[in-house]
């Protein structure tokens, strides 16, 4: 009887972990949330970058008018000088999914003349999953407890 217990326990937390992964693994983050990809009130994407906790797996949506706005993957130094000349990737749509595959910084501006030097640039930026300091962090994460994500973004 205990080793049914014992075994039905080890079901319901494999369960657990297997809801958690999946929905962290879905998770879409619209840039800017409400206010979408833009320069208009001059949106600080650093910070809501910053707001968030990405995952490999994670989708980054940017909604913006195609007429106005871009999208383009750039390097860090491109980043850094806004410098739209030689990007990664271009996104052009108004509404792009990017499905971030790999761990470390991916940085994104508007290569519209003057955009990026505004303030619309963002850097996502994915933890290593594989930290072996933060690997219960991240399991407490995913079942919802708020302070390992403090603990988790301090040393990863
Ligand atoms: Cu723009």
């Amino acid at each position: 009887m205990v080793k049914v217990m014992a075994t039905a326990m080890a079901l319901v937390l494999a369960f657990l972990l297997a809801a958690g992964v999946g929905l962290s693994e879905g998770a879409v983050y619209k840039v800017g949330d409400a206010a979408g990809w833009t320069i208009m009130g001059s949106p600080n994407y650093t910070a809501w970058a910053l707001s968030k906790k990405f995952e490999v797996g994670n989708t980054i949506l940017f909604e913006y008018n195609k007429s106005f706005h871009n999208v383009l993957e750039v390097s860090k130094a491109d980043y850094r000088s806004c410098n739209a000349a030689s990007p990664i990737a271009t996104f052009a749509t108004g509404n792009d999914s990017i499905t971030i595959k790999t761990t470390g910084h991916h940085y994104f501006i508007c290569g519209i003349p003057g955009h990026c030097g505004g303030g619309q640039k963002v850097d996502i930026k994915i933890s290593n999953r594989l930290c072996l300091l933060c690997s219960p962090f991240h399991l407490a994460h995913r079942l919802s407890f708020r302070l390992p994500c403090y603990l988790r973004s301090r040393w990863c």
